[in-house]
């Protein structure tokens, strides 16, 4: 029987009771925990709601607040490792799931598909769903992009959404993901990258199965509101760059289904206000930090004080970039965080106007293609870091 968890910071209550009465109603889930960043109106009214959940499902529903377990920002990752703590020193529940709170596309067939592969044998089930073209560009540009660069014989790249926060683990990879102390320091937005480096690192085995309905859930507007996770997850996965991660580990992904117009023609973010976010917070010492990059970089990125300029930033530069920034980036200085985030939002305008542009069929083959390429370069073009 399965464990499922919502872990949540400042949601809307009515989507997450929704979420959580849609698993208790599931055969196979034997508890909910809701796991919270702190005592938030959501946190209130769930746990207010709890007990009339309890009775009408007989099933327990708990409500807890995150414990502090890591050592970077209290955020997601200290939720979600507090939710591993329970299962493993509480619980004797074979698996665990857990899915975002905020999803409003949640059904029964999130656990159901889950379940089905577990049952196959896999200790680690990924669920991944159609995003649009210009969505999940942490993703692309940094963390699959990483994933290639620096182990490109491993299945990191070949993740369909490593950063996704939808996913089942059997107790031994909840156990064995515990116990590993890189997870378990992870407490801010680092931790997807964690739990999806730490998967394979100890070898387990992973199926990734495709959402058709796709996951609806909060937006965001101009790329600034990603700016902590950006950071956050480059930093995570600079912190592993001298680890080492075995090949050939085992890895089934479902093939997708078709993707409905609708989300073929969703636009990931705002332009015009990611735009002018090439022009602010600029000082001279970042100016000074871009002496580290290559000339066409350092010529653009200073250019862009007076009039945004992005057209340089190519797939091969931005290689390029990605290597300097694992050699020097350094995630307790500010200046250096503000220049990736201007780095990063270059890379993003480039791709969406010399690629994303083009549609999306063509956007999606050339992001996976991308991929390849990346792993092709660090395996024939010799180390970037
Ligand atoms: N307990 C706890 N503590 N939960 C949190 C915290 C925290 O400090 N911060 C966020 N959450 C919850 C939040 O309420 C939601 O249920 C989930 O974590 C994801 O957060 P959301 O704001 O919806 O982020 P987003 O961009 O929709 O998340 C996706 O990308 C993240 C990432 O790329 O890092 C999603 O796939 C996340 O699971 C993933 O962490
Ligand atoms: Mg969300």
């Amino acid at each position: 029987m399965s464990l499922v968890v919502f872990p949540f910071k400042e949601e809307d209550p009515e989507v997450l009771l929704r979420n959580v009465e849609v698993a208790l109603e599931h055969p196979r889930v034997s508890e909910v925990l809701c796991v919270g960043a702190s005592e938030d109106r959501c946190f209130e009214v769930t746990s207010a709601e709890a007990p009339s959940l309890v009775r009408r499902y007989g099933k327990p529903v708990k409500v807890i607040l995150q414990e502090r377990l890591g050592e970077l920002r209290p955020g997601k990752g200290d939720g979600m490792n507090t939710a591993l703590k329970y299962l493993l020193e509480e619980t004797d529940h074979d698996r665990v799931h857990f899915y975002d709170a905020d999803i409003v596309s949640f059904s029964a067939e999130w656990i159901t598909k889950a379940e089905e592969a577990a049952d196959e044998g896999y200790q680690v089930v990924r669920h991944y769903f159609p995003r649009s073209s210009t969505d999940a560009m942490i993703t692309w540009m940094i963390t699959r992009t990483g994933f290639s660069l620096l182990w490109p014989r491993s299945v990191l790249p070949w993740i369909e959404q490593p950063l996704g926060g939808e996913l089942l683990l059997s107790r031994e990879a909840a156990e064995r993901l515990f116990s590993d102390p890189r997870v378990r320091r992870q407490s801010d937005w680092g931790i997807d990258t964690l739990y999806t480096f730490s998967m394979v690192a100890h070898r387990l085995s992973i199926s990734e199965i495709y959402m058709d309905v796709g996951k609806l859930h909060k937006l965001y507007g101009a790329l600034t509101d990603l700016k902590t996770m950006l950071i956050e997850c480059f930093s995570a996965l600079r912190s592993l760059k001298h680890e080492h991660v075995p090949e050939g580990t085992v890895h089934h992904i479902e093939y997708p289904g078709p993707v409905r117009q609708e989300m073929k023609e969703k636009v990931g973010y705002d332009f015009e206000r990611t735009l002018l976010l090439l022009r602010k917070g600029w000082t001279e010492r970042q100016a000074d930090l871009l002496s580290l990059f290559p000339a066409r970089v350092r010529e653009g990125m200073l250019a862009s004080r007076e009039y945004p300029r992005f057209a340089f930033m190519d797939e091969e530069t931005w290689a390029e970039v990605y290597a300097v920034l694992l050699a020097h980036f350094d995630s307790g200085d500010d200046d250096w965080k503000e220049l990736l985030f201007k780095l990063w939002i270059t890379r993003v305008l480039q791709y969406t106007t010399t690629v994303a542009l083009r549609g999306y069929d063509y956007a999606m083959h050339y992001l996976h293609q991308m991929v390849a390429r990346y792993v092709h370069r660090a395996l024939v073009g010799g180390s970037t870091v």
